[in-house]
């Protein structure tokens, strides 16, 4: 069988896995007893600890953490086992955050998991190789804007509390030295050494460090192996010519899901919480449900969901995310037909829930609201159905037809059930 090139298998994943791991999974929100201000992102401690009161955590006191940093519950397959059980297609791990601290065995940088901490074993390598046995694709988070640890890669600046920070206090001649001699050979060793073919680059302003020269380079070295990448690297951002026709996939801001249909490929990330990193303090999970809303919600805008975990220092997941990964599984289990391989229905809108169609016409229905009256109303269906059913359980509904409308009548026994799919064959 013709392998799918990497494009295609991104477009119709529609359910993916972010994961946020490094050295801020030791704080985990809280520095010296006190609880980290601001945006309460785990993974930006170093500069947040502090705040309001100003200051980051010294490059010094910060990399005492590698010496700490041994995750020894940490199992690439049973994290792989989780997205797949969960159903999700992809995988995509912060190879290296803000803080400049690769996850592999970096040979451009010995600010690595390997040369720097007691753990000693290459996370993304085993990642890779779980991911191969699931027929998970692995891709790398990495951070190319910001990087703490590099002399001369951009960094956050608090001039005056509570101000904004200005993202980078570099000039560009020096930032040139950071992303020749860090991004660009990290970024060849995650395509050469790792085999790695999907990125996701994050930056969410417009800085005058991303020039138009930096990021075609950039994104020309993972398209010369057949890779792809995100929006996020900066290009839309900076209004630059040709932006969206040099990038492969677009990627919302954090935790943005749009209400109305976008041409694909496009994902949102998302947390499970509030932060991205693991947090001790964050208890704000969201529930299954609203989870499986918003997959379904971007799968009837014809877009992807990538839904972040944030493992514990020690590797083990947290057990809310366990639990809830599970659920939407199962939820996957018997619905994922309404999902994969589907896209938006081209419908009229309906406000009780989401409308999704297959290849073959066939509409799926999800219905958001449960009402033991519950009649359906579905415009603009241009012939009668042949069947009608709940996905789950097979049972039939009926239907009235009249004037292109479809007009539903959902079974009483299936009205207690959250987050039924109906089923509409032609
Ligand atoms: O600053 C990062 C943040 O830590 C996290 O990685 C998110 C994920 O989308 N991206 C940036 C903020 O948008």
């Amino acid at each position: 069988m013709k392998k799918k090139k990497m494009i295609d298998v991104f477009s119709e994943a529609r359910f993916g896995m972010f994961i946020h791991f490094g050295l801020y999974s030791i704080p985990a929100g809280i520095w010296k007893g006190k609880e980290q201000g601001r945006n309460r992102y785990a993974e930006w401690i170093k500069y947040q600890a502090n705040w309001p009161d100003g200051g980051a955590i010294s490059d010094a006191e910060y990399n005492e953490l590698a010496a700490e940093f041994n995750p020894v519950k940490f199992d690439a397959d049973q994290w792989v086992w989780e997205a797949k059980n969960a159903g999700m297609k992809y995988i995509i791990i912060t190879t290296k955050h803000h803080d400049g601290f690769a996850l592999w065995d970096s040979k451009v940088s010995d600010y690595n998991v390997v040369k720097m901490t007691p753990f000693k074993r290459d996370i993304i390598r085993e990642l890779k190789n779980a991911c191969d046995k699931y027929g998970i694709i692995l891709g790398a988070y990495y951070s190319h804007w910001l990087d703490w640890e590099h002399e001369f890669g951009a960094e956050p600046h608090w001039p005056e509390i509570p101000e904004d920070p200005t993202l980078e206090i570099v000039s560009n001649e020096k930032y040139e030295i950071y992303f020749q001699e860090k991004c660009i050979p990290q970024v060849t060793e995650l395509l050469d050494d790792y085999g790695i073919r999907l990125f996701w680059f994050d930056s969410w302003q417009a800085s005058p460090l991303l020039t138009e020269s930096r990021l075609e380079e950039l994104i020309n070295l993972v398209h010369s192996r057949g890779g792809i990448l995100n929006s996020r690297i900066g290009t839309t951002w900076n209004h630059h010519k040709k932006d969206e026709e040099l990038v492969d996939f677009l990627s919302m801001l954090d935790n943005v899901f749009p209400d109305s249909k976008i041409a694909p490929p496009w994902e949102t990330s998302g947390t499970f919480n509030d932060s991205w990193g693991y947090h001790a303090l964050d208890f704000s999970w969201k529930d299954s449900n609203d989870l499986l809303k918003k997959l379904i919600s971007n799968a009837s805008n014809n877009g992807n969901y990538q839904l972040n975990i944030g493992p514990h220092a020690d590797g083990s997941i947290p057990a809310p995310s366990i639990r809830r990964l599970r659920e939407v599984g199962a939820w996957l289990a018997v619905n994922g037909e309404s999902i994969y391989n589907t896209t938006c229905a081209d419908l009229p809108i309906v406000e009780w829930g989401k409308l999704t169609m297959s290849k073959d016409g066939t509409i799926f229905a999800h219905v958001f609201e449960n009402n033991p009256k519950l009649s359906l109303v579905l415009r603009g269906i241009n012939k009668m159905p042949k069947k009608v059913e709940i996905l789950e359980t097979s049972q039939q509904v009926a239907f009235d037809y009249v004037n292109k409308c479809l007009i539903l009548t959902m079974p009483k026994e299936s009205i207690q059930t959250e987050l039924n799919v109906i089923k509409i064959e032609f």
